[in-house]
C-alpha cells in the first residue's frame, strides 16, 4: 500500500498502534442504503455507540481518489451529500484510486481495507450473499463479493445476517464450502436482517462478547485466513414479519427484473425497493440492528484488544 493513497484518522492510528480497540464501519450504507440526512444520522449514530463501548470508529470510504479510514465530520457531510457516488467492492477500488472517485466502500471493499491498516473488527448492517436464481436462470450466478472477501480476509464482521432479498439457504451453503465460520450471537438461528430468524441453523452459537473473542482469537491463532460472520438477531420486539418481508421481496425481485436491472445495481434497487413496500417498518428495524451491530462489535474489539496482552 503506498502511503499516498490513503489517508488514516490520527486517532485511529493511535489506537491501532497502541493495540486499542477499533471498530470499522462501511460507506455504502451512507452512499447507497439510505437517503440524506438519515445517512449521515446513522452514520454519526454508528460512531457515537462505538465509542459509549470502548472502541474507536473507523469509517472507511474513498473521497477523491483517497482511501480514507476514519473520516471527520466535513469528511461525512461530503460523502453522504455525494451526488453521484461510486459503489466500491474489492474490484472498484484501485479504479476509484486511480479516476480520483469519491464512493462508499462495500462490506467486501471495507474488509480488504480495514484488513490491510490492521482492523480486524467491523460492524455493519447485513452482508451481500447469493441472490435468488430466477425461473431463466436456475442456478444463480449473482454471488456478491463480499462472500469472497469473507473466505480470504481474515476480519471479523458482525452484522444481522443477510436480507431476505437473496437466497439465504445458498449463502449459508456458499460459506461452509468456503469454511467462514458462522457464529450466532445468542441464536443457533442464522437471522435475515429485520427478522430474528431465517430457519436456517448456524453451526456456532456463542452467548458472550468474550467467548466470540476467544473463538476470533484460536482461528486467526492456528493460522486460517478467512474472515468470520457474528450474526446478531434483532430482539423479538423489533423484529419485522418474514411474511411482510417475502411479500415484499417478491414484488421488488419482479420490478428488478421488469426494469433489466443487473450487476451491482441490484443490491441497492431491491433495498430501496423493500424499503419503499414495508413503509417506516424496515427502516425502524434498520436503523435499531445498526447501533445493536456497533454496539457487540466494539464489545468483541475490547476483549480481543484483552486477550492480545
Ligand atoms: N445488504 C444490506 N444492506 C446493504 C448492503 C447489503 O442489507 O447496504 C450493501 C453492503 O455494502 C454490501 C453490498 O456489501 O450491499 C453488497 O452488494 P453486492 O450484492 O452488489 O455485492
Ligand atoms: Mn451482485
Amino acid at each position: 500500500m503506498r502511503p499516498e493513497m490513503l489517508s488514516v484518522h490520527e486517532e485511529v492510528a493511535m489506537a491501532i498502534n497502541h493495540g486499542d480497540p477499533v471498530v470499522a464501519l462501511e460507506s455504502t450504507l451512507i452512499t447507497h442504503g439510505l437517503p440524506y440526512p438519515q445517512n449521515i444520522e446513522i452514520a454519526q449514530a454508528m460512531e457515537r455507540t462505538v465509542r459509549e463501548n470502548g472502541a474507536i470508529p473507523a469509517t472507511i470510504a474513498v473521497l477523491e481518489g483517497l482511501v480514507h479510514v476514519g473520516l471527520n465530520t466535513q469528511e461525512l457531510e461530503y460523502l453522504a451529500r455525494s451526488a453521484k457516488p461510486a459503489k466500491i467492492s474489492t474490484r472498484d477500488i484501485a479504479p476509484a484510486i486511480g479516476r480520483k472517485l469519491t464512493g462508499g466502500t462495500t462490506v467486501a471493499g471495507t474488509m480488504r481495507i480495514a484488513s490491510i491498516i490492521g482492523i480486524s473488527v467491523f460492524a455493519t448492517g447485513g452482508i451481500g450473499g447469493v441472490h435468488r436464481a430466477s425461473a431463466d436462470l436456475p442456478v444463480s450466478y449473482d454471488v456478491s463479493a463480499d462472500l469472497i472477501e469473507l473466505s480470504r480476509t481474515p476480519v471479523l464482521v458482525i452484522c444481522a445476517g443477510a436480507k431476505a432479498i437473496l437466497d439465504i439457504r445458498a449463502t449459508l451453503e456458499y460459506l461452509e464450502t468456503m469454511s467462514v465460520p458462522v457464529i450466532g450471537y445468542g441464536s443457533h438461528d442464522f437471522p435475515a436482517f429485520y427478522s430474528r430468524s431465517s430457519g436456517f441453523d448456524i453451526s456456532q452459537r456463542a452467548d458472550s462478547a468474550a467467548e466470540i473473542a476467544r473463538i476470533t482469537r484460536a482461528h486467526w491463532g492456528f493460522g486460517m485466513k478467512s474472515g468470520i460472520i457474528v450474526a446478531n438477531p434483532l430482539p423479538e420486539d423489533r423484529s419485522v414479519s418474514a411474511e411482510v418481508i417475502e411479500n415484499a421481496v417478491h414484488e421488488a425481485i419482479h420490478a428488478a427484473e421488469t426494469r433489466g436491472i443487473h450487476g451491482q445495481d441490484v443490491t441497492p434497487y431491491l433495498l430501496a425497493k423493500v424499503s419503499e413496500l414495508t413503509h417506516g417498518r424496515s427502516m425502524e428495524a434498520n436503523l435499531f440492528l445498526l447501533q445493536n451491530n456497533a454496539k457487540l462489535a466494539a464489545r468483541i474489539a475490547g476483549e480481543l484488544s484483552q486477550l492480545a496482552d
